[in-house]
């Protein structure tokens, strides 16, 4: 910026999954304010303190700015060519020597939200050629991609809830009032809530904890974690079982339905509801509700999925929107139709190509669960990762067992991340390449708007000139596949040329849909509500939903397991697990932003007072909370926003490893619950982290020998 006069510039946050336009006003180089943009079609001014703290991120004295190398006295900064070179080299090298497969490859969350990365993806992949390709997906939403793969042929065809049109919205475990949503790009989710409420319609909510999106629900119903099959089992009983199916004109165009009607029958919530904690009665009438809603979606998160069943309750979350009518229909859940379109550009997806060296755990579009990435280092034979790749993650402290993989960071021959931050991961690394900052560089979101309660699309010009010399995701990945590729490289065509082309060859391009529209955009285009577009959307062969994929109905068995829920705790591991999101941190970042994480410690155990009570806890006390791979200290914090038997700890916390150069996020170090979570804990079909109802028990300090 060399302008001394102040001004307005609009650019996407890239942050979190609701995109939110945010209107930055500059000064001298330097941000004045950051409000939310009025005009941005989807977020219409909403923004969250996460938004505000960009400029904390952008002037962080800890960011890196330049390659850095770790050598004997610490890390010492070297030239962009020398880091590019080294890397491909050492890449190369144990490539050669150990075959494709010794090259592991782990993506974390903020890749997906940058289309440097996006779009140099698959020409990582092609050069790499590693069975080990991990991301955070599979700590996430792998079993959203299963449902959709074998209901719909493509494993990106996600269902979005109508939140704008729907009259009746049942969300299981999600919190989108402190996430601001996932899987639904719907910014701004307390006002579409509360304009829900004012059209008439309810809005549902089943979760262990008293949530913030609870409490601006109409009703809230405690469930115990990992038991969310039985309620959807039960739900979908009631509504064959009541006459309330009415599929409409779905049923042209799907399959299975002898099949699921079988299923339902066997699971009346007289028999499901006991191991939930809810009553028969209010299952049923949960179902009827739903039913006789004008139009409504069930919706269904981060909860239900990193459970071990969690693939059979994103296809049975499928289901009961089918069977009521209210799949591809306003106000139900919907498919959307972004100016890029996902499914066109990318493969269906596939299922157990391959599996794991160690455990067998399969390979789902390409990648392989993250719980196993440790083991793959640590396991000496033939395929055993030698080097890492890591792009834009932190799995050390976002993935099970985080400390055995900080132990198999630290022996691999050599790790490369593209991040700017030494954090848990990064420190393990031998060469860091930084790239810019989220306001250095152009942005266009590929993914996000795919999964957007409304069709829209933007692009973000760069606020701040970057350093000369500096790089963002995308050249620093041109360079080094450059270099891997040797004489096969091809010429690039360039960011913006890619993207203008992907644009203008998408299903709005013949309406004039090009880089250059959307440049004179700045608050972004509006391509207007959801659109119904089936069966024509469907990637399956035969044009038709399958209702009843074997994968399924072969794993729903298991749910008999979960009937016999008074099971005497194991072990003495008495209390179940569950996560938190606060809506001042983000994962594992951020919390080097001064004002984000400023005020009380938020890295607490959450227990409700019998249950501390029990154990002779009081409040803010430290206690000691263990699972079988290990322990943690933690502050405990009594609240009888969690149901008993319950204990909520946040992720993404245990900033005090040694090495790691964050200096604000030191200071509010908490401790990671990944240190406890346990990676033989997977979800059935997919080998998701199931790190959602793990058995854990807590002790005082005392008691435990501390
Ligand atoms: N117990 C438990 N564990 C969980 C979860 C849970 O609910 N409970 N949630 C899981 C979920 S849903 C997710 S998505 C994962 C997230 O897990 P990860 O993706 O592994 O972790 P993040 O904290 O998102 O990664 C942030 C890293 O990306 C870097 N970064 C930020 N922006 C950029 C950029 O533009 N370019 C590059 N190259 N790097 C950048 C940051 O510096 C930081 O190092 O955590 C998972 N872990
Ligand atoms: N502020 C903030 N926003 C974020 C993030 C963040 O870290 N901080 N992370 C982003 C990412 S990567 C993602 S994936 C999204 C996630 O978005 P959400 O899924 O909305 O986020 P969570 O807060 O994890 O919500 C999960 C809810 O499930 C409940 N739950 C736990 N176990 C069970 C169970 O067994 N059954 C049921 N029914 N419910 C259960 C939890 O109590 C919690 O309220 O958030 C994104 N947004
Ligand atoms: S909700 Fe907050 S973090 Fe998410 S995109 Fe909007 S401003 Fe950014
Ligand atoms: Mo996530």
């Amino acid at each position: 910026m060399t302008s001394t006069a102040a001004s307005t510039h609009y650019h996407a946050c890239m942050l979190c999954e609701a995109i939110c336009g945010l209107a930055i006003e500059v000064e001298d180089g330097r941000i004045r304010s950051i409000r939310g943009d009025e005009q941005d079609p989807l977020s219409q001014g909403h923004i969250c303190p996460k938004g505000v703290a960009l400029q904390d991120l952008h002037t962080d004295p800890d960011r890196l700015r330049q390659p850095v190398r770790r050598a004997a006295v610490g890390w010492e900064a070297i030239s962009w060519d020398e880091a590019l070179d080294e890397t491909a080299a050492a890449i190369a090298r144990i490539r050669d020597a150990r075959g494709k497969d010794a090259i592991g490859l782990y993506l974390g969350n903020p890749a997906a939200h940058q289309i440097g990365v996006a779009l140099q993806l698959s020409r990582l992949r092609r050069t790499l050629r590693t069975g080990n390709a991990y991301s955070a997906t599979s700590i996430d939403q792998l079993p959203h991609h299963m449902s959709s793969i074998f209901m719909f042929g493509h494993g990106l065809m996600f269902p979005i809830p109508d939140i704008d049109r729907t009259d009746h919205f049942l969300i299981i475990g999600g919190n989108p009032a402190a996430s601001n949503g996932s899987i639904m790009t719907a910014p701004g989710m307390k006002r579409r809530m509360k304009a829900a409420q004012k059209r008439g319609g309810k809005i549902v909510v089943v979760d262990p904890r008293y949530t913030e999106t609870a409490k601006l629900a109409d009703a809230h119903h405690f469930i115990r974690p990992g038991t969310d099959p039985l309620l959807l089992l039960g739900l979908l009983h009631t509504l064959f079982d009541e006459g309330l199916t009415a599929p409409g004109r779905l049923a042209d165009f799907s399959k299975g339905w002898a099949e699921i009607e079988a299923l339902a029958a066997a699971y009346p919530p007289e028999r499901t509801a006991p191991p939930t904690g809810m009553s028969a009665a209010a299952m049923r009438q949960m179902a009827r509700e739903f039913a006789a809603a004008e139009s409504a979606v069930c919706y269904g998160r981060i909860g239900p999925c990193q459970q071990t069943l969690g693939s059979v309750n994103s296809w049975l979350i499928n289901l009961i929107n089918i069977v009521s009518g209210n799949c591809d229909r306003p106000g139900g859940a919907m498919f959307t139709q972004p100016a890029i379109d996902l499914l066109q550009t990318s493969s269906p997806g596939r299922y157990g190509r391959w599996r794991s060296r160690v455990r067998g755990l399969p390979e789902v579009r390409s990648e392989l669960p993250v719980a196993a990435l440790a083991e793959e280092i640590l396991t000496e034979g033939e395929g055993q990762i030698k080097a890492m790749m890591l792009i834009a993650g932190n799995p050390v402290l976002s993935t099970p067992a985080g400390r055995r993989l900080d132990e198999a960071f630290s022996q691999l021959e050599f790790m490369v991340a593209i991040d700017f931050y030494i954090n848990e991961s990064t420190r393990h690394a031998h060469i860091i390449l930084p790239p810019t900052g989220g306001l250095e560089h152009s942005n266009y979101d590929l993914i996000f708007h795919a999964f957007a309660a409304r069709n829209t699309a933007r692009y973000s010009t760069a606020l701040f000139e970057p350093a000369l010399g500096a790089l963002g995701d995308y050249e620093i990945l041109d360079g080094l596949l450059k270099r891997l590729e040797g004489d096969a490289a091809r010429p690039q065509p360039g960011l913006e040329p890619t993207l203008d082309y992907l644009l203008r060859t998408g299903p709005y391009g013949k309406e004039g849909m090009s880089l250059e529209r959307l440049k004179q955009s700045p608050h972004g285009v509006d391509l207007g509500p959801l659109q119904p577009c089936l069966p024509e959307r469907l990637f399956t062969t035969d044009k038709q939903i399958d209702l009843a994929p074997e994968i399924f109905m072969g794993a729903v068995a298991a749910v008999n397991e979960l009937l016999d829920a008074e099971k005497p705790a194991a072990d003495g591991f008495d209390l179940t697990l569950i996560g938190r999101r606060h809506l001042r941190s983000n994962n594992t970042w951020m919390h080097n932003s001064p004002r984000l994480v400023k005020g009380a410690n938020r890295c607490t155990a959450l227990i409700h007072p019998d249950d501390a009570a029990a154990r002779g806890l009081t409040n803010e006390e430290t206690a000691v909370v263990s699972s079988r791979v290990g322990s943690i200290e933690i502050e405990i914090e009594i609240s009888d926003e969690v149901m008993p038997g319950v204990i909520s700890i946040p992720h993404g916390w245990g900033h005090d490893r040694e090495g790691v150069e964050l200096t604000v996020a030191r200071q509010h170090a908490g401790v990671s619950v990944n240190d406890i979570t346990d990676p033989a804990l997977v979800e059935s079909i997919s080998g998701q982290a199931a790190v959602n109802g793990m058995r854990v028990k807590v002790e005082r300090m005392q008691a435990n020998g501390s």
